[in-house]
């Protein structure tokens, strides 16, 4: 493993363009539960049952209070040694970070120019669309639930993109511009959700050298130059 870590060092070392692609997987360490792993589940609903605008308007209630339980468990949680070696390597001209992550410990971590491919669970936004600009809101536990719009005095909904809803176009933009890269990274993600999951064959595509870490397969192994099968925490481990 050490020369796979070593190889990725000289890559790194040796490319001007470099775009990451992080998941669930690189805050697991930090103690958030991932989507399809262990505690995946809240209550007896997968993330694809309440993270859509259908569950929000059938029980808008029912959808905060599983965005509150997730925002207890992220506040009390710290960046980890993954975040720590993106948020270095984010210090380099060229570098650019996807995350499908809304828990924002990359940017705890310092990390600078990240996009926030499907939004953060700490901004808000009116859930009737009256004009009132997203707002953010980090009080855990939120005083009451569905906390509500300052401008309308409607029901707010996270700002966060759900299922069946489109990427914002300005960070859908930037991030198809960014895999035009030399290297491309995917970290701690299952490459099952799209757009998202699209974009390493892009960077493939496109010429860019192609690395996984993951302690487990996904179905973008089979497509990349090589993978790193470790948790990202201990791959990443000293790396800057
Ligand atoms: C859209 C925000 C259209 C909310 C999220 C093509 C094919 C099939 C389906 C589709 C398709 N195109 C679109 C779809 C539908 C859908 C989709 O992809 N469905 C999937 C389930 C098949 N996509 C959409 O609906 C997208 N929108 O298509 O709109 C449109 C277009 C125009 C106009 C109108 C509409 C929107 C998708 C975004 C949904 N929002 N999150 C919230 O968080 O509450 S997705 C959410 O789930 C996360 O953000 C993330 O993207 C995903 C979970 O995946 P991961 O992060 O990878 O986490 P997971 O638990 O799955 O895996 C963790 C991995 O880490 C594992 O591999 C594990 O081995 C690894 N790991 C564990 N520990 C470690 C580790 N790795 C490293 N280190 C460790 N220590
Ligand atoms: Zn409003």
């Amino acid at each position: 493993m050490d020369d796979a870590i070593d190889r990725l060092h000289r890559l790194i070392d040796a490319s001007t363009r470099i775009t990451v692609v992080t998941g669930a997987g690189v805050s697991a360490a930090s103690g958030v539960p991932t989507f399809r792993g262990a505690g995946g589940l809240w209550r007896s609903f997968r993330a694809e049952d309440l993270a859509t605008p259908a569950a929000f308007r059938r029980d808008p209630r029912l959808v905060w209070e599983w965005y509150d339980w997730r925002r207890g468990i992220i506040a009390a949680c710290e960046p980890n040694a993954a975040h720590r070696a993106i948020a270095a390597w984010s210090r380099r001209p060229g570098f650019t970070l996807i995350t499908q992550n809304v828990d924002g410990l990359h940017e705890r971590a310092g990390t600078s120019n990240v996009l926030r491919y499907h939004g953060s669970i700490w901004h808000l936004r009116c859930a009737t669309d009256c004009g009132q600009p997203e707002w953010e809101d980090r009080r855990a536990p939120l005083p009451a639930l569905p906390p509500l719009c300052p401008s309308c005095g409607g029901p707010a909904r996270p700002s966060v993109v759900w299922f069946g809803e489109p990427i914002e176009r300005a960070v859908a933009a930037a991030a198809d511009a960014a895999s035009d890269c030399d290297l491309f990274l995917s970290i701690g993600t299952s490459s099952v959700v799209y757009p998202a999951a699209g974009l390493l064959a892009q960077a493939r595509r496109r010429g860019a050298t192609t690395v996984e870490i993951n302690p487990d397969a996904t179905p973008s192994t089979s497509s990349v130059d090589f993978v790193i099968r470790m948790p990202a925490e201990e791959a990443l481990r000293g790396s800057s």
